[in-house]
C-alpha cells in the first residue's frame, strides 16, 4: 500500500505553535522511516498556508483546509492511502472537502465532543467545533471557501470516546442523528458489541469512512502530550481493536491523527502512543483492502 503521510503543522492558522508543532515532532522522529519499516511505500508532504499571518483566524484556517482538500484529492487520484498528522481537529473540513462526496461517513474519536457551536460555547474555542462544522449545525460558509463541501449528515455520522462534554453540547449532540459511542462503553465492552452494533447501523447509508484520532481520545497515561488530558480515557489496546473493528466493517479512505503537543510531552509517551496508532491504522486499511 502506498501512504501519503500529509502534515498540517497549525494551531489555529498558526504554523507550528502548540498543537501545530505535533505533526513536525512525529516527522522528526521518524513517522515515515517507522512506516517504511513496516513494508508500506511513504510518501511525506507538507501543507502550507498561503495568505498572510495579519489575515483574521477564520481565514486562514480555510485556506489551510482548501490546501489540504488538493492534496488529499491527488492523494486518492494517485492510488495512495490519505494519513494526515494534523495540528488541530479542524483538519476534518479540508479532508471531508478532498473525499470523493458519495456515502462517506464520519467516525471521530476524541475525548472531547467537538460539537460545540458558536451561540452554546464556553469559551468560544473554534477547535470545540470541528464534528459540529462538519454536519453543518455552524460556519456553512467556511465549508464552501473550502472546497464547496456539503455537510456530511448526521446519519453518517459516529462519535467515539467522548468523556468531556460541555452540558449544551451534549444536548445537542444527543439530540442529533449522530451516533454516540462513550469511552465507558467500550471500555466495559471487550468484545465491542457496542460498537460493533453502532456501525452496523451506518451501513445503508454509507459505504467508506474517514476515521479521525484526536490522540487526547486515549489516556493520559499513554497519551500525556495534549492540550487537555482527560481522565479515564481508551487505552492503547482497546483503541487497537476498535480500529480493527472499523475495518472489519467499512473502507477506511483516509485517516487523521491530531491534537499532539510536543510541550505538553512526557518522556516521548504520546509519540509512541502515536507511532503505534499509526501503524494500526495503516495494517488495518492494508488487510481491509486485500480482504474486500
Ligand atoms: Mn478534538
Amino acid at each position: 500500500m502506498k501512504i501519503n503521510l500529509i502534515q498540517v503543522p497549525y494551531d489555529l492558522g498558526e504554523e507550528q505553535v502548540g498543537m501545530g508543532k505535533g505533526p513536525i515532532r512525529f516527522i522528526q522522529a521518524g513517522a515515515d522511516r517507522n512506516l517504511l519499516d513496516q513494508g508500506f511505500e511513504v510518501k511525506v508532504e507538507t501543507i502550507k498556508r498561503d495568505v498572510p499571518a495579519k489575515d483574521d483566524m477564520l481565514k486562514k484556517i480555510a485556506n489551510i483546509n482548501a490546501n489540504l482538500a488538493k492534496s488529499i484529492k491527488k492523494a486518492i487520484s494517485e492510488g495512495y492511502f490519505p494519513l494526515v498528522l494534523g495540528g488541530n481537529c479542524n483538519t476534518i473540513l479540508g479532508i471531508l472537502a478532498g473525499l470523493p462526496p458519495s456515502k462517506i461517513g464520519i467516525i471521530y474519536f476524541d475525548a472531547h465532543g467537538d460539537f460545540n457551536t458558536p451561540e452554546i460555547s464556553i469559551s468560544g474555542f473554534f477547535d470545540g467545533m470541528p464534528l459540529a462544522i462538519a454536519t453543518g449545525q455552524c460556519y456553512p460558509d467556511l465549508l464552501t471557501h473550502i472546497g464547496n463541501m456539503s455537510p456530511i449528515p448526521e446519519s453518517h455520522t459516529m462519535h467515539v470516546g467522548a468523556r468531556d462534554l460541555d452540558p449544551k453540547e451534549r444536548e445537542l449532540l444527543e439530540n442529533s442523528e449522530v451516533q454516540v459511542v462513550t469511552t465507558d462503553e467500550l471500555k466495559e465492552d471487550i468484545e465491542m458489541r457496542i460498537l460493533h452494533s453502532a456501525l452496523t447501523k451506518l451501513h445503508p447509508q454509507v459505504q467508506e469512512v474517514y476515521l479521525h484520532i484526536d490522540i487526547d481520545v486515549i489516556d493520559p497515561q499513554e497519551a500525556p502530550g495534549v492540550n487537555y488530558r482527560t481522565p479515564n480515557g481508551l487505552s492503547l489496546d482497546e483503541m487497537e481493536k476498535a480500529i480493527k473493528t472499523i475495518a472489519a466493517h467499512f473502507r477506511i479512505k483516509a485517516a487523521a491523527l491530531t491534537a499532539y503537543n510536543p510541550d505538553h510531552e512526557e518522556d516521548e509517551k504520546t509519540l509512541q502512543t502515536g507511532f503505534r496508532l499509526l501503524n494500526v491504522i495503516a495494517d488495518a486499511v492494508a488487510s481491509s483492502l486485500t480482504s474486500k
